[in-house]
């Protein structure tokens, strides 16, 4: 038999699966007390949800999950400590499979085939699925139930319940900034796919990109000069919806959640969307940081010359004004260089398709007047 598998999306991207089918083991689970004595033969499949892509890219085993380690896990349970239930059994393997880093969700089945049921049966099974939300340490509940999809804003047919004003979703496309940055790889040309990409999402409209700058890096460990600039949107999205889109936008491209302001392939912050100033703990509107933040705000007032970024929200607001003006006044105002102005992301994404090498940074321009 081959399994079929219904599709986990995070952030509105389809993860890969990597299953392991038919892991068998003797066992004396069970209710009755013959069972316990004589011991029948136990199955489990397991299906991890995770994205390969950099395994694959890179061929490397540590980036996906070790198909070795799953079917062990699994037969541990399968062969270990009694238990009444094969919900049990699937619950504990599951659990031990959410404890790999990589996997986001698990489908787990455990059949027992000579189950004493009294009546022939082909087999009797359990079918469950876990998986990790960020933030909280497991969601125990089985998402997707009735549909068969993720528990996802972007999964399609999802609906979310709101849960503040970051989930309401406008009745009218808004304008939103979105920041982003890299050092890692061929970054033009992954935040020009990355502009595309966020062009192709349902709700969102690319309408400006600013020039395109390296930047010393801000924080952090020793590292690369970024590449960073802005993107005017429309969207009809929710700002967490929008946060979303980002962060399957950054996986896509390989991005690895490891030091904080640490390297990365690609960074998508929202800087502003339309005039809402609200903080939840995913997502805080303005940019807690834009306002100090050079790579930020210097591509930004270059690409909007006239504007202006919001206080931010609650007791100690970050600070607002002019974004020329902050520009100035951002620390990290020195380290930074104009690479393409006007920056065409979709000539960088033709001529990376050419076999054109990435043009030298230049020095910057004069900076608008201030005052
Ligand atoms: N992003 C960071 C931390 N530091 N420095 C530069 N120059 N550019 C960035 O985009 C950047 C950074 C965290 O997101
Ligand atoms: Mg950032
Ligand atoms: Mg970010």
């Amino acid at each position: 038999m081959t399994i079929t598998v219904s599709p986990y999306f995070r952030n509105g991207v389809q993860l890969d699966t990597v299953v392991v089918e038919g892991i068998t083991a003797v066992g004396r689970h069970g209710v009755a007390p013959s069972e316990r004595e004589q011991g029948q033969p136990f199955v489990a499949d397991v299906i991890a949800h995770l994205d390969t892509r950099l395994a694959g890219r890179e061929d490397e085993l540590s980036k996906t999950v070790n198909y070795a380690k799953v079917a062990a896990l699994a037969v541990g349970h399968l062969a270990g400590d009694h238990v009444d239930l094969i919900e049990t059994l699937a619950e504990r393997i599951a659990f031990a499979v959410l404890e790999i880093d990589t996997v986001y969700a698990v489908d787990v089945i455990v059949h027992k085939p000579e189950a004493p049921i009294g009546v022939p049966v082909a087999d009797a099974y359990v079918v469950i699925r876990r998986d990790v939300r960020g933030g909280d340490l497991w969601a125990d509940k089985r998402i997707g139930s009735a549909a068969g999809l993720a528990d996802d804003p972007q999964a399609p047919g999802a609906v979310p319940e709101p849960k503040d004003e970051l989930d309401e979703r406008p009745g009218a496309a808004v304008p939103a900034l979105i920041a982003l940055g890299g050092n890692v790889g061929d970054i033009e040309f992954t935040l020009a796919r990355a502009i595309e990409d966020l062009d192709r999402v349902a709700g969102i409209r690319i309408v400006a990109v600013s020039p395109l700058l390296a930047t010393k890096p801000v924080g952090g460990p020793d590292q690369a000069d970024f590449l960073n600039a802005v993107v005017r949107i429309e969207t009809t999205l929710s700002a967490r919806s929008l946060l979303h889109v980002a962060q399957g936008i950054e996986m896509v491209h390989g991005r690895e959640h490891a030091a904080i302001n640490g390297p990365r392939t690609l960074d998508l912050d929202i800087i502003t969307y339309d005039d809402v100033v609200a903080a939840a703990d995913d997502l805080v509107i303005p940019h807690p940081r834009a306002h100090e933040r050079s790579f930020v705000l210097t591509p930004w007032g270059a690409l909007e010359p006239d504007a202006v970024l919001l206080a931010g929200p609650g007791r100690n607001p970050t600070r607002g004004g002019r974004v020329v003006e902050l520009a100035v006044l951002a620390p990290d105002a020195a380290g930074t260089m104009v690479v393409a102005s006007p920056w065409d992301p979709i000539a960088t994404i033709r001529s990376r398709a050419a076999g054109a090498p990435p043009p030298p940074p230049v020095p910057p321009p004069p900076l608008p007047p201030t005052g």
